[in-house]
């Protein structure tokens, strides 16, 4: 078995959805209530992926204003037929299905076409083309609890592309090979004339699998594949460094290898804080069906010794909705907005995921243009959790504390007058967050936490830690230029920035 470095997307990147075309694969993944809106990556060996544009972004985006952050845009499939490519995706509110889209576009870093609604249950919707041109839809919903079936089951139902609508009867598929165990995820893929349906269950943490089932039409009936689960750390122990592995996309390379996308996180003594990261898993077939990780039964190639890369552009991130910033070279300009992280509006926050354990994250501020701000550093999980190094000012003076919020109890440290140039910076060794400042008159650590309280462990939900900057003022008062803006290793911390952009 060939040996990748793995995640080969680290960071919040959950629910990996991939298509070939040619030789170029293309990868889709959550962004639940970010802006701009699933990120499309592109690769030509499944492991070196970079960033080629959004699917939501522009006239194609959703407003989400409201939206809790776990909630938003859940697990799209990417999939690409006679020179179009696809994305279905679900819109979740209060961590169920609301509402079902898809979008087109034929140059996948955009524009996407403005979504469409589809006439669909429940999340994880899927995109199947057989071989004799006609496409299939297929989702998982909550089913009647019943002992015998549910709480989830796999449907299907015919799209006819012309009119983008779903047609025919519906096919109830499966309720999983763990009745029970809340069966979602599913994707469809043909070989040799049988098809083969591949899910997850277990839930999203520990208990993740992959699981699957086979079927002689595609409309069923599907009988579970005895093998099941197909891939799953959930017996491997808590010092296993990679946990609630499923989910998982197949795809075929030109030369007919199957290597598969799956999800996964790496705790950090039982708490993860990286959010769902996309590992690579080689795969094969069998008479029964897919072989996820054969001769090894695992994810391999997480290695704490791997070298930790830097130079991976930021994708700038706001919340629920575009936001007037502008990023050029290090230097951030933020218009304040009126709203707080712990809303449900749109902040003024732009964001990067935490994608190493061990980091460093930091801006500069100029105390003498803080006014009726509060603006700082953030590490971000959602709007209940949250901890932030802010500078306000006090009887004329300025003065820089930790404030922000954990599982929804406001937390606020004390605070240090502070004057001229100010750096805020967040730096991490993996378990613990630092909140520091320094400025002419020195350095110091204004409070420090232990990383359980940002790990999804703690917080739920279902993203990762973003590390931003946050403008919290009236409209009318000036922007916050942050300049120095800084994500690295600690110690060798490089421009973080990521070029120019401007975030519209
Ligand atoms: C995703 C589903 C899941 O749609 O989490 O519990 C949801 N598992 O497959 C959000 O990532």
């Amino acid at each position: 078995m060939r040996l990748v470095p793995n995640p080969v997307l680290p960071g919040c990147h959950p629910d990996p959805s991939v298509c070939r075309v040619g030789e170029d694969y293309y990868l889709a993944t959550s962004t639940f209530a970010f802006h701009p809106g699933i990120p499309v990556h592109h690769s030509r060996d499944l492991v070196t992926w970079d960033l080629v544009g959004h699917v939501l972004a522009g006239e194609s985006w959703l407003p989400l204003d409201g939206s809790a952050v776990a909630d938003g845009v859940w697990a799209p499939t990417i999939r690409h037929h006679e020179g179009v490519f696809y994305v279905v995706f679900t819109i979740a509110r209060d961590k169920r299905g609301a509402a079902t889209y898809m979008t087109t576009t034929t140059d996948p870093a955009g524009p996407w076409s403005v979504p469409v609604p589809l006439e669909a249950d429940g999340i994880d919707p899927s995109l199947f083309f057989d071989r004799d041109g006609r496409a299939w839809f297929t989702a998982a919903r909550d089913a009647t609890a019943d002992g015998a079936t549910g709480p989830g089951e796999i449907w299907l139902r015919e799209l006819d592309l012309p009119t983008r609508t779903l047609v025919g009867p519906e096919h109830v598929l499966w309720h999983g090979a763990l009745t029970g165990q809340w069966v979602e995820a599913p994707h469809l893929y043909e070989r040799d004339g049988r098809y083969h349906l591949v899910g997850a269950e277990g839930g999203t943490e520990r208990n993740h699998a992959v699981t699957g089932a086979t079927a002689d039409h595609v409309t069923g009936p599907y009988r579970t594949d005895p093998r099941s689960p197909l891939l799953t750390h959930r017996h491997l122990g808590a010092d296993e460094p990679v946990q609630n592995v499923g989910h998982a996309d197949l795809v075929e390379t030109p030369d007919g290898e199957t290597w598969a996308l799956v999800l996964g996180v790496r705790p950090v003594r039982g708490h993860h804080t990286l959010g769902r990261e996309v590992l690579l898993v080689p795969a094969g077939w069998d008479e029964g069906g897919p072989v996820l990780a054969p001769g090894a039964g695992r994810v391999r190639g997480v290695d704490p010794g791997l070298p930790v890369t830097t130079d991976r552009p930021a994708d700038w991130l706001s919340l629920r909705g575009p936001l007037a910033a502008d990023v050029a070279g290090d230097v951030v300009t933020l218009p304040p907005r009126p709203v707080p992280l712990s809303g449900r509006g749109v902040p003024a926050f732009l964001a990067r995921r935490q994608d190493m354990h061990a980091f460093e994250f930091g801006a500069a501020l100029d105390t003498g243009r803080i006014d009726e701000h509060d603006a700082g550093v953030v590490a971000f999980q959602d709007e209940d959790t949250f901890l932030a190094a802010r500078l306000v000012r006090r009887h004329g003076g300025v003065v820089a504390r930790v404030a922000g919020r954990l599982n929804g109890e406001d937390v606020a440290g004390p605070e240090a007058p502070v004057a001229g140039e100010v750096t805020l910076g967040i730096r991490s060794d993996g378990e613990t967050y630092a909140f520091r400042c320094a400025s002419d008159a020195g350095e110091h650590v204004l409070a420090t936490f232990p990383h359980t309280v940002l790990s999804t462990e703690t917080a739920g939900g279902f993203t990762g830690v973003l590390l931003g900057l946050v403008a919290e003022a009236p409209a009318s008062a000036g922007p916050v230029v942050f300049g120095g803006v800084r994500y690295g290793v600690p110690e060798q911390v490089s421009d973080g920035a990521g070029g120019g952009a401007h975030h519209e």
